[in-house]
């Protein structure tokens, strides 16, 4: 049982957000934590970005790849929410004081055309997909130094702060996703090279592991899947532009504007 209610912990959370500042993690006061908890608290999160006017687009995977899994020392995966305002458009050049501490991803996006429901394989689960993309993901910890436990991140769902998506959208009958190059540069300098096939061994998987974690919830058609993350994040800084290449599917970047 917590302390203070979800719902006083997601105000902290979201008002570190608007001031691009950090708290501490809840865990430091919370020692009895659980996911459930975690969960619970990052829906009254959600919440209030739905209250003031914002739309929940899609879900996002967190901590799929081994090399994100060793860098936060954890061993499963997690799920957030992403929301209309969370979009960048390709190629756009970003006011940096939206973020407090953002890093990067190179991911890949799954649009899905019918609702998915789990249990589920990830063989069933590609029959909901439509397209996909290239896609970079803009995480942003609202705990100083993105020091927290799997309770605390998944309170504050999951880091997400921003994506792109790329402009190339292919069906998934079209293109076989398993193992695709994906290369992410930050002012032309490569910082992460990988492979689609280090998202949870096979991006679908992550889609299946998606839908059986928020089971009975359906995904409904037209959800965007943020899969997860292919390489470790990086520290992007004010004025760096983020680039990333994927075999088959084409690039998608952004900017970081100068600080004013
Ligand atoms: O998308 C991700 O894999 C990030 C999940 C949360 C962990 C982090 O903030 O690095
Ligand atoms: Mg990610």
């Amino acid at each position: 049982m917590l302390e203070q209610s979800p719902s006083a912990w997601a105000k902290a959370l979201d008002d570190a957000a608007l001031a691009r500042t950090q708290i501490d993690k809840i865990t430091g006061t919370e020692n009895g934590m659980t996911m459930d908890d975690g969960y619970e608290i990052q829906r009254a999160l959600v919440a209030r970005y739905v209250d003031r006017g914002d739309t929940i687009v899609g879900r996002k995977m967190g901590l799929t790849s081994r090399a994100k899994m060793e860098q936060m020392g954890v061993h499963e995966p997690i799920h957030g929410v992403i929301t209309r305002a969370m979009h960048i458009s390709d190629g756009d050049a970003v006011d940096p004081k939206r973020f407090g501490q953002p890093r990067v991803e190179p991911e890949l996006a799954l649009f899905l055309d019918r609702d998915l429901c789990g249990p589920t394989t990830p063989a069933e689960a590609a029959r909901a997909v439509g397209g996909v993309c290239a896609a970079l993901e803009i995480i942003d910890s609202r705990y100083a130094n993105f020091s927290f436990t799997l309770a605390d991140v998944v309170a504050d769902n999951a880091s997400a702060a921003g994506f792109v998506l790329g402009p190339r959208v292919r069906h998934l009958s079209d293109v076989e996703i398993s193992n695709l190059g994906m290369v992410m540069e930050i002012d032309g300098l490569a910082v992460g090279i990988g492979s689609s096939a280090a998202i949870l061994d096979h991006p679908l998987r992550s889609l299946a592991a998606l839908a059986n974690l928020v089971y009975p919830a359906t995904l409904p058609a037209g959800t965007i899947v943020l899969a997860g993350g292919a390489t470790a994040a990086v520290a992007i800084k004010p004025g760096q532009r983020v680039t990333l290449r994927v075999a088959e599917l084409g690039m998608t970047q952004f900017q970081l504007l100068e600080m004013m």
